[in-house]
C-alpha cells in the first residue's frame, strides 16, 4: 500500500518560531502554521498503515497490565526482529498497576523481582524481603514508556479482543491462530446495535494477560470454556501471598497450542490463589511468558503468520 502523500510541509524558515518562552513571554507566542487536514492525515496515515502492516503479527499480547507490559518488554528485548502487537481494551493501559492496594499509591514488589526495577531504572526503598516503589504509577509509566520505545512493539489501546481465531492445525489439533478485535466501545455495545462485525489479527502465538477482573477480565480463559476447549474455569481462590505468587509464575505456560496465559488470568484459568497488593509475580510471569513464546517461535515453521510445522 503506497504511503499517502502528506501535504507539503507549510513550515518555512521564517514561520518556524523559536522555542523560547522568555522571548515570547510578552503575549506574542506563535506556532508554526498548520492546516486541519495535515493533522488528520498525519494520524490516519500512520494508524491505518500500522493496522495494515500488523494484520499479520509474530506475537499478539492481549492486555497491557503489569504482566502484559513486562512480557512485551522482555520479548521485544530478546527478539527485536519480532513484530509484537500489544492490544489493550482501555483507553489507558496499565491495568491494575497504577496504585498499590486499596487505592494507596506505594507498590510492593517481592524479591527477586526487584531486579526488573533495576533493569528499567525504577527507584525503590529496600525493605529486606521486598522493595517498595514510592508510587505504582512510577513503575507503570516507566515500563510503559520503555515498551513503547521498542521499535518492534505496536500498542493499540481502546482496542478489545472479542474472540480468538481458532484453527485445526497441521497435527489436527485446535490451535489459537490470532485474535478477533474491535474498538472497545463497539465491543461493549453489541447489544445496543445490530451486528457490528470485528476485525482480525493473525499470529502464531497469542499471549493473554487480561487479568482477573474488569469488564473483560480473564477473557481468553473464559473463551476457552465457552468454545468447548476447556471443561470449566478453575476460579481464583482466596488470598494467600506466599502461595499465590510462585504458583502464578510457575504455571505460566502455553495452555493450548498457540495460547500462552500470564498474570492473574492464570488464577482464573487454574484456580490458584490471589496474592493481593504485591506485583512481583506479574513481572516474573510476564517475563516467563516471553520465554515460552520465544521457544514456540524458535521451534515452529511459520508461514504468513501460521504454524505449519
Ligand atoms: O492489571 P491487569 O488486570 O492484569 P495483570 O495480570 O497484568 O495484573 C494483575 C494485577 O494488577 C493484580 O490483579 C494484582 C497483583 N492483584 C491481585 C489480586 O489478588 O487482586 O491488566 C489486564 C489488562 C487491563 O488493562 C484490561 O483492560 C486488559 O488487560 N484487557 C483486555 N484488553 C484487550 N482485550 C480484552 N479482551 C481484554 N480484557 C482485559
Amino acid at each position: 500500500m503506497a504511503p499517502i502523500a502528506l501535504d507539503k510541509n507549510l513550515c518555512t524558515e521564517e514561520s518556524s518560531p523559536k522555542y523560547d518562552l522568555v522571548e515570547n513571554y510578552e503575549g506574542n507566542y506563535r506556532f508554526a502554521p498548520i492546516e486541519e487536514a495535515q493533522v488528520s492525515r498525519a494520524m490516519i496515515k500512520r494508524y491505518f498503515n500500522t493496522m495494515y502492516e500488523r494484520a499479520v503479527s509474530d506475537v499478539v499480547i492481549v492486555g497491557a497490565g503489569s504482566a502484559g507490559l513486562s512480557c512485551a518488554y522482555q520479548l521485544a528485548t530478546m527478539h527485536p526482529e519480532l513484530k509484537i502487537t500489544l492490544l489493550e481494551a482501555s483507553v489507558a493501559p496499565g491495568g491494575g498497576a497504577w496504585l498499590g492496594g486499596q487505592l494507596m499509591s506505594p507498590m510492593v514488589i517481592r524479591k527477586p523481582a526487584d531486579g526488573f526495577l533495576r533493569e528499567i531504572g525504577v527507584d525503590y526503598e529496600d525493605e529486606g524481603a521486598f522493595v517498595v516503589v514510592k508510587h505504582a504509577a512510577l513503575f507503570t509509566s516507566t515500563l510503559l514508556s520503555k515498551v513503547l520505545a521498542k521499535p518492534n512493539v505496536v500498542m493499540m489501546n481502546a482496542t478489545a479482543v472479542e474472540d480468538l481465531i481458532i484453527h485445526e492445525d497441521f497435527r489436527g489439533e485446535q490451535r489459537v491462530a490470532g485474535v478477533v478485535t474491535n474498538w472497545t466501545l463497539v465491543a461493549l455495545n453489541h447489544d445496543t446495535q445490530s451486528c457490528m462485525d470485528p476485525n482480525t489479527i493473525t499470529a502464531p502465538v497469542v499471549i493473554s494477560a487480561t487479568g482477573h477482573d474488569g469488564p473483560m477480565g480473564a477473557f481468553s480463559a473464559k473463551r476457552l470454556v465457552s468454545a468447548g476447549l476447556k471443561k470449566e474455569l478453575g476460579n481464583m481462590r482466596g488470598l494467600d501471598m506466599s502461595r499465590a505468587e510462585p504458583a502464578i509464575v510457575n504455571s505460566t505456560r502455553e495452555v493450548i497450542p498457540g495460547l500462552i496465559l500470564t498474570g492473574m488470568e492464570l488464577s482464573e484459568h487454574d484456580g490458584c490463589n490471589r496474592m493481593g497488593p504485591t506485583f512481583g509475580a506479574m513481572i516474573a510471569s510476564g517475563i516467563k511468558a516471553a520465554h515460552v513464546a520465544s521457544g514456540i517461535i524458535g521451534s515452529s515453521k511459520i508461514v504468513r503468520g501460521k504454524v505449519v510445522g
